[in-house]
């Protein structure tokens, strides 16, 4: 059985970490992926206090396994939250969009293993050195807001940067993803994509159905020039945001107003036009609705076969 120090350092089963995607990633999908041997990680997104404690205490009721909260860093509550998972003392905290420095030492103290999303070597290495459990180590290929390296460029290299366990995140939809993420030096995988077409998840019909359409080249990525790269489908609000992205007539501060609310009108409305419809370069992987146990199962099942198999090519 497939087994790496991700697994004895979170308490998990089964190395595979379940994304925290805003307006997604809900109490319900992350105990469904806990239950199932995976670690399943509650969005707090732009959430104020409120909601994220009602997660949190929500996923308690539904699971005994371990679960994460993912903190946004460039959330407008980001202290409030940071504070309240250090009260409540949950298993892990992720991180992106940021550094979570400040917020470590707090988060250390209540018992928190911290697992930051890391895309480069320099901020792996930072984290590491402020006391975090494991790094994901995302690649360009993943949805939402990304960095510029690729995952074959960044998990060797941050693999070998840093003592901590590696999991590698962004392209990765299925068991020869994960196979390659464990050649590459990570010890466990983060999936998003994969989850949004899980029956756990609750995303509005619409989005499931544009991941299940998608194709190859079906992902574009906007907001370079607002410094934050978004991944999402190609679809109305994608293609007049990269159209206003090119205008010199328009300001910085009125691209960004174009966008908000964009990812709740797709997860929330299923909104085609207006919605900002996030997922990653692997949305063609994803070829049917299953349970969050059955894309775990089938994760680990292709996985533990293709490393089985994987001395077959020396002879
Ligand atoms: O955070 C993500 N994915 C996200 S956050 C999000 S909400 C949002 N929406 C619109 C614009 C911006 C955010 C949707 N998807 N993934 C983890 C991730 N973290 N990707 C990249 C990073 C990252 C980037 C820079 C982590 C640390 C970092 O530090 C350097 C710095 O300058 O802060």
């Amino acid at each position: 059985m497939l087994k790496s120090r991700v697994c004895d350092a979170i308490g998990i089963r089964y190395p595979i970490f379940q994304g925290g995607m805003a307006w997604v990633s809900d109490a319900k999908l992350a105990a469904a992926v806990s239950n199932a041997g995976g670690l399943g990680i509650i969005s707090a997104m732009n959430a104020g206090e409120n909601y994220v404690r009602e997660q949190i205490h929500l996923c308690r009721a539904l699971t005994d396994r371990p679960f994460g909260v993912n903190i946004m860093l460039m959330s407008p509550h980001v202290e409030a939250v940071a504070k309240l998972v250090a009260e409540e003392k949950v298993p892990v905290v992720t991180t992106g969009a940021g550094l979570p420095g400040k917020y470590m030492p707090a988060w250390l103290e209540a018992g928190i293993k911290v697992v930051p999303v890391v895309p480069s070597v320099a901020i792996a290495r930072r984290v590491e050195r402020g006391g975090a459990t494991a790094v994901i180590a995302e690649g360009t290929e993943s949805g939402g807001h990304i960095g510029e390296l690729t995952t074959l460029a960044l998990v060797p290299q941050v693999a070998d940067a840093v003592q901590i366990p590696v999991i590698a995140a962004g392209g990765i939809a299925d068991g020869r993803g994960m196979a390659a993420a464990f050649m590459l030096g990570a010890e466990g995988v983060q999936c998003g994509t994969r989850f949004l077409s899980a029956y756990e998840c609750g995303i509005h019909p619409n989005y499931k159905q544009k991941v299940l359409d998608a194709k190859d080249i079906a992902t574009q990525v906007t907001g370079r020039r607002l410094g934050h790269p978004v991944r999402a489908l190609k679809n109305p609000f994608s293609n007049k945001f990269a159209e206003l992205e090119l205008d010199p007539a328009v300001t910085d501060e009125q691209l960004a107003a174009f966008g908000v609310g964009a990812v709740r009108k797709a997860a929330v409305d299923g909104n085609l036009q207006e919605g900002s419809f996030l997922a990653g370069q692997i949305a063609a992987l994803v070829k049917k609705e299953q349970s969050a146990k059955e894309i775990v199962d089938d994760l680990m099942r292709e996985t533990e076969r293709l490393l089985g198999e994987a001395s077959q090519w020396v002879r």
